[in-house]
């Protein structure tokens, strides 16, 4: 076995703002927790760490939105949270929060040293400012466009477009959250981290990082080749950790300053929970750690350069071993959007299936590299063509041949042939490749090879016949029992970090009391004559009417959630002089017509008053033909006349276009001629 190290992994912190869906379990737990559990296997001291993040503009806003006091809503996510982490196996050793005491205490001795140590500039500077709402706005109190993408929702913090992070001034068009003001500039002052100065000393430390994603490292060197610019890590807000300087009354920590921090104090609360105070030091304070982040891709820029600087010019802390970042996760292709409601929501999806489904089949298809895709369909292929009927199924025939077959004991492997030999052997190469790939962070393959031993296994049972050989040749059909059921044995202990409930059934069933470790797996792990325990099936299959029923849930959401921000942003500002040479008139509909060959077009006969018109309009869809006449319209009666298949349109009707895209008519009482202005 590999020498064994220290190990301190750590999962974002999220938002305690609202509840997770499968977009957060796909981008920072879900692996972090295949790996933690990897590593205790093979005995590895590992620290486990998380918590709610609970300051910072996102917990306002919710609070805003709601009307209740921040206090409130962090109280309410963090437990929801914390349990539904629990409740998917998550195995954090310690869920802290942010709102601690500990950990206001100790962000704020991270900042008293940096400061002691003269590490942040303090500058003077013009920043965006609600009058209306008399208040400084950062981070997510505005919003405008990126001016590295061109994303036209950027925050003022970051663009979680493109990931870049930004300063509230950077954006172009800003606009207030609160109010929807253009926001004023007003002069304050704050705590700079100067990272610029800072990147050749930290480019050095980075090229000591070995084995990193190219996804994250190339993140990274770009941002590098741009240039780090100065970050402020205060904020003019009174939701946070207090600046600990008499001079920064109404000032708090930045959260992104704060947050990362919240590594430390949560260890330092699970150190005191052990009752060892001190024993969080050694995971943060000894070059024997190795520490890892799990994160999702927004978080990169935080966890690669701004936290691991902090840390540095701090001194006492080791930084980041590997930070294996995820990309982003779609949903049945498209975007995840938790505010129009395309989302599942990790509480709900546990009403209706085990826990242990979710985490194979979205295991199967994490974004490791790059973006994916979770559907439901292919949810339910994945535990029914692979969990029931690879696993399951072989798992099902070990041990139900067993018991009718063997009186229920594990038989004794006596003279085993070349097919028994070479299928134990394929328990230790599986478990080397599965090994090396959660060594390299590539949790994909590694449930790929665990699976492949449950696919070996079953083709042996297969060809060894048992059911035809139990007659003509009992031993041969011992052996084959024997060998199956240690192979079932090792792949309870080999997929546990991806299915740690079925697999402890499995072991239940098959009457194993051993070590639970990596170890164990290259020894028979089964000692003949040992009664096996069959129960229930490990896997039900996933029927049509379950998927169906998701996916309507899905849908049914996503159409009243549809929010106002569904229509397009507001076009660049005209001249009145612009506008006023639009001659928009009154009209009426006599009559309308279908186009050939078009399912879109109309051919209009409008009254204007002052004269008949021909209109042709792409409106055959949205509006019922017959009733058509006499309807009253607005007309762009100066429109240059056009073509359109063959006709001659003279103007244009104006129709308004609806969130969902459905075009209705835009009227008006006045009778047909009159001018609109
Ligand atoms: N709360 C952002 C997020 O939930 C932030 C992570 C903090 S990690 C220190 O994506
Ligand atoms: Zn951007």
């Amino acid at each position: 076995m590999s020498e064994q190290k220290r190990i301190l992994v750590t999962s974002a912190l999220p938002y305690a703002n609202g509840p997770l869906h499968l977009g957060h379990l796909a981008g920072a737990y879900l692996t972090a927790d295949f790996y933690v559990r990897y590593k205790r296997l093979t005995g590895a001291d590992v620290a486990f760490i998380c918590g709610s993040d609970e300051h910072g503009v996102p917990i306002t806003i919710a609070a805003e939105k709601e009307g209740v006091n921040p206090q409130d809503i962090v109280d309410r996510y963090h437990e929801k949270n914390k349990k539904v982490f629990e409740d998917f196996g998550i195995s954090f050793d310690y869920y802290g929060r942010t709102s601690s005491r500990v950990h206001h205490e100790t962000s704020q001795e991270f900042f008293t040293t940096l400061n002691e140590k003269g590490f942040f500039k303090k500058k003077t500077e013009q920043q965006l400012y609600d009058p209306k709402a008399d208040m400084f706005l950062p981070d997510r109190y505005v919003k405008g466009t990126c001016p590295n993408c061109g994303f036209e929702e950027a925050y003022g913090d970051q663009c979680e477009n493109c990931g870049t992070s930004l300063s509230p001034t950077e954006l172009e068009n800003p606009v207030s959250a609160l109010t929807g003001e253009k926001p004023e500039l007003k002069e304050t002052e704050h705590w700079y981290m100067p990272l610029g100065d800072v990147q050749p000393k930290f480019e050095k430390w980075l090229d000591t990082r070995k084995n990193w994603k190219p996804n994250v490292m190339g993140q990274v060197k770009s941002w590098l080749k741009d240039g780090l610019a100065d970050r402020a890590a205060t904020r003019d807000l009174s939701w946070g950790v207090p600046v600990p300087l008499p001079e920064a009354k109404g000032k708090v920590l930045y959260v992104w300053f704060d947050a990362p921090i919240g590594y430390v104090s949560a260890t330092k609360e699970w150190a005191l929970q052990l009752g060892d105070a001190d024993a969080w030091k050694k995971y943060w304070q000894d070059e024997q750690t190795q520490l890892y982040h799990f994160i999702g891709k927004d978080n990169i820029v935080f966890h690669c350069i701004m936290f691991p600087v902090v840390l540095m010019e701090h001194g006492d802390y080791v930084l980041p071993e590997n930070v294996p970042a995820n990309e982003f996760l779609n949903l049945e292709g498209k975007k995840l959007s938790t505010s129009r409601g395309w989302a599942v929501w990790l509480h709900e999806y546990l009403e209706d299936f085990e826990p242990d489904l979710l985490r194979y089949a979205l295991g199967a298809t994490l974004p490791e590299t790059k973006d994916s895709d979770f559907s439901w369909k292919e949810f339910q292929a994945r535990v029914n063509n692979e969990l029931a009927a690879v696993l399951g199924n072989f798992v099902f025939r070990s041990l139900s041949f067993t018991s009718k077959f063997a009186d229920g004991v594990v038989p004794e492997l006596v003279d085993p042939a070349g097919t028994d030999v070479e299928a134990l052997k394929a328990i230790d190469s599986q478990k080397e490749k599965i090994t090396s790939s959660y060594e390299a962070f590539r949790f994909k393959e590694a449930i790929q090879e665990s699976l492949q031993l449950a696919r070996i296994g079953n083709k042996y049972f297969t060809e060894t016949e048992p059911w035809k050989t139990r007659n003509d040749n009992p031993q041969a059909c011992a052996n084959s029992l024997h060998v199956s059921l240690q192979i079932c044995a090792a792949l309870s202990v080999l997929m546990e970090p991806i299915l740690p409930d079925a697999m402890k059934t499995l072991r239940s069933q098959l009457g194993y009391t051993g070590k639970v470790d990596w170890d164990s797996v290259s020894d028979a792990m089964l000692s003949a004559g040992s009664a096996i325990h069959p129960g229930k099936v490990l896997f039900n299959k996933v029927e049509d009417e379950a998927i169906e029923a998701q996916i309507k849930r899905l849908e049914e959401r996503a159409a009243v959630d549809t929010p106002v921000s569904d229509f397009p942003a507001l076009k660049d500002n005209i001249e009145f002089d612009d506008f006023m040479k639009l001659d928009i008139r009154a009209g009426k509909i006599l009559s309308a017509e279908k186009i050939e060959k078009s399912n879109k077009l109309l051919k209009l006969q409008v009254d204007l008053g002052i004269e008949k018109r021909t209109i042709v309009s792409g409106i055959a869809k949205h509006v019922d033909i017959d009733a058509l006449k006499d309807q009253k319209v607005c007309v762009v009666a100066n429109l240059a006349p056009k073509k359109l298949m063959g006709v001659e349109s003279q103007g244009m009707i104006l129709m308004a276009e609806d969130s969902e895209g459905n075009l209705k008519f835009a009227e008006t009482e006045a009778e047909p001629g009159s001018t609109i202005t």
